[in-house]
């Protein structure tokens, strides 16, 4: 094949409709210039009624436009990928390159040892050449429980990794994949099926029994020596390095039952000392980075949560495709696969798939760039992790020659003193999500990104199956991407001509989540309001002024209800994730905002919040049957809660007030100049109808704490009181 004959390893298009949506986004815009200009030129005069209450929606609108533009930067230009892994395997099949998967749990109670390790086996199960394979686990609880779960998977791998290949098994997640099929027919492969199931079984209760009672059998911890590093361990934040070789791919004895070798398996638990900062995930992800690069040394790293199994077993290979290309690959820093969930109801009552996020956003930004590095589902070319600028082609060369002592000084609190790390090289510290700084940061180095989200998902995770959940989990990303605004890598200056323009709004676009609370809050509380009162702020029906309202209303909602269904979700499901926008941005934001604004003055330390993927068993049945969770255990949501209900009760409380002065003929009440307000006051009440459910219906355990209820019910009867008796 001669140099010009060259076939690629992927290829990329551009979306077909960008046309119409770009029309349609150019009537939208005169749509919005015409309410601009309704608000400028028929502002209430100087001692007028609800001439403040204008302006602020003056307000309110500009940032609403300017926002509504920020988003159409991530629609503007998107782009799909398509891999041609027969092409990989013809050319390169005999030189892939080495991949180190790293896994990072934080907390046995929340992030079960059996989850994790159908996570490792998923990932040691890949279709790809063992040797070149390795798996890092970074348990940050250093729990023994873990650990000891590990040594049970490294055992189990030995028959489940030749089974899942003898028989093209998918998903690799032993649980997962027992789960999804019944026995098969045929009798050979029934026998090993049932053999492989009672071995996973097994597995299963040796694990789930001793993080019940909370001890390892003793035969196992005498068995082996791994156990006795933790004579010295005092507690989680105070211990040695804890580092374990369980399976070494290089040993000649370390095989599968069929005799083929095994991926290397590690694990890690980083030296913690109440003194020292541990600096969460980026820390352990740091930590790995570095112990990797004496054992396995592999070019490509793969980040995944614990939650976050392989669902397909060739996804490695759609990754390299990207990385080994001969004409685009060497600018390619890292491919972000879409988190995608495996436990999404049909009308994802918490918006949980993210959908209008991984099935449209994340394209838009491939098509100016490349999309954020999300922590997880994430392959990266290693010596971009470690500060390698674009361009620059030195290397250094690790060799593996150290002892497991000599490594463990890698992980010690005290390596990364008057260093680079956690700065320019590695995982950045000091912001709650330390992942989007870092893939921007990488952006700014030059290098590309690739948003690769197949049909078929790569990676299934755990959805947040609570409100307070959902809530707590968009406070901390909303918190983290305000704070990247504010930071010195700043997507708006420091980015600037360092990465596309396109990619700069996009980035601005998440970083400006937090703000948006505040003209939210201002539009869902003023215009009810007045709405007691009979003013108008809104043009009357009859006026041609009403139309741009009213276009700009319907068509951005039938678009985003087009949108929604196009990236196969329901109607239901988009009227919920509605729902969720508004309560995102009414509570999660502010909190977010106020959290960012604490931490960028130095009042607050950066915190990270693990969003906990258990659950009760009647949670998960009110969960599947769609059921809004506002139950216990909510204490650090429940300002959040408050808020929510005060706003849901105001609303309710401004349209039944109007039904009844309208109901005894009340001559300041002139039903035409109101219809907008009308409209938008009804459509509160109507989409918080689950919220009145668990505050005034419901009687089961996830309904709205009563206190909660007592107290929104107090607030809001107090501010429409005032207002419609003081002023
Ligand atoms: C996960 O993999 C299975 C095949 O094992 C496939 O049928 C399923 O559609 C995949 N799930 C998703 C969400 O893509
Ligand atoms: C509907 C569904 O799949 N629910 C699952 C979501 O995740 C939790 C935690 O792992 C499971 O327990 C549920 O069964």
């Amino acid at each position: 094949m001669g140099s010009d004959a060259y076939v690629p390893l992927f290829e990329t298009k551009r979306a077909k409709e960008r046309v119409i949506r770009r029309l349609f986004a150019a009537s939208i815009f005169v749509g919005i210039g015409f309410i601009v200009v309704y608000r400028l030129s028929h502002r209430p005069r100087n001692g007028e009624d609800g001439r403040w209450a204008w302006i602020g929606l003056l307000g309110a609108e500009l940032w609403f436009s300017l926002y509504w533009v920020l988003t159409q930067a991530l629609r503007w230009n998107c782009v799909y990928r398509r891999t041609f892994k027969d092409r990989l395997s013809q050319r390169y099949e005999n030189d892939l390159p080495g991949v180190d998967i790293f896994v990072c749990t934080a907390d046995p109670k929340t992030e079960q040892p059996i989850m994790v390790i159908n996570t490792v086996l998923s990932v040691m199960a890949y279709d790809y050449p063992t040797e070149k394979l390795s798996v890092y686990l970074s348990d940050d609880a250093a729990h023994d429980i873990t650990f000891y779960a590990l040594i049970e998977a490294s055992h189990f791998a030995e028959h489940w990794i030749p089974y899942c290949k003898k028989f093209y098994v998918e998903p690799r997640s032993p649980g997962a994949y027992f789960q999804s099929i019944s026995e098969p027919h045929e009798a050979e492969e029934a026998k090993g099926f049932l053999a492989i199931k009672k071995l996973y079984e097994d597995m299963e209760n040796r694990i789930i029994t001793a993080a019940k009672l909370g001890r390892i059998p003793e035969e196992v911890r005498s068995k082996y020596k791994g156990f006795s590093q933790w004579d010295s361990f005092s507690s989680q934040r105070d211990h040695d390095t804890i580092l374990q070789i369980l399976i070494d791919g290089r040993d000649p004895k370390a095989k599968d039952i069929d005799g083929c070798s095994l991926p290397t398996l590690v694990h890690l638990a980083r030296e913690k000392r109440p003194q020292h900062p541990h600096n969460f995930k980026a820390g352990a992800m740091n930590a790995l980075i570095r112990v990797s690069q004496n054992i396995s040394n592999g070019q490509i790293i793969l980040n995944v949560d614990c939650d976050m199994y392989s669902n397909y077993s060739s996804s490695v290979r759609d990754a390299l495709c990207f990385f080994l290309d001969e004409k685009k690959g060497h600018e390619i820093a890292f491919v972000q696969f879409p988190q995608s969930f495996g436990n999404i109801t049909k009308n994802e009552i918490y918006d949980g798939s993210m959908r209008i996020g991984m099935d449209v956003e994340f394209h838009g930004m491939d098509g100016y760039g490349g999309p954020p590095y999300v922590g997880t589902g994430c392959f990266h070319r290693r010596n971009t992790l470690t500060g390698k600028k674009f361009d620059n082609e030195c290397m250094e060369d690790w060799k593996r020659e150290e002892t497991v002592d000599k490594i463990k000084a890698l992980a010690s609190c005290t390596y990364e003193e008057n260093t680079q790390w956690g700065k320019e090289m590695g995982v950045k510290y000091g912001c709650p999500v330390e992942d989007v700084i870092t893939g921007l940061s990488i952006q700014t180095r030059g290098w590309k990104s690739v948003y690769f989200n197949p049909e078929r998902k790569a990676f299934l995770g755990v959805a947040t199956t609570t409100l307070p959940q959902t809530l707590v989990q968009h406070k901390r990303w909303s918190a983290g991407d305000f704070l990247i605004l504010l930071s010195s890598y700043s997507p708006a200056w420091y980015a600037r001509g360092k990465i596309s323009f396109g990619l700069q709004l996009g980035y601005c676009c998440y970083c400006l989540w937090a703000p948006n609370c505040f003209a939210t809050l201002y539009y869902t509380i003023i215009p009810s309001l007045y709405l007691l009162k009979g003013i108008s702020l809104f043009p009357k029906a009859s006026s041609p002024w009403c139309m741009p309202f009213a276009f700009v209303l319907s068509a951005k909602n039938l678009y985003s209800l087009a949108e929604f269904l196009r990236c196969g979700g329901t109607i239901l499901g988009w009227w919920n994730s509605q729902r969720i926008w508004l309560y995102k941005r009414t509570s999660s934001y502010l909190f977010g905002f106020i959290d960012a604004v604490l931490m960028s003055a130095g009042f607050s330390q950066p915190a990270f919040e693990i969003t906990a993927k258990v659950a009760d068993e009647d949670v998960i049945e009110r969960y599947e049957k769609e059921m809004m969770e506002f139950g216990p255990g909510a204490s650090s949501s429940s300002p959040m809660f408050i808020i929510l209900a005060t706003l849901a009760l105001l609303n309710l409380f401004c349209f039944v007030g109007l039904v009844a002065k309208v109901a005894t003929g009340d001559a300041n009440i002139r039903i035409d100049t109101l219809v907008l307000q009308i409209l938008l006051c009804g459509i509160l009440v109507l989409i918080n109808w689950p919220l009145f459910q668990g505050l005034l219906l419901r009687r089961d355990n996830g309904k709205m704490p009563s206190s909660i209820t007592v107290k929104s019910i107090g607030l809001a009867v107090f501010a429409s009181t005032c207002f419609l008796f003081l002023e």
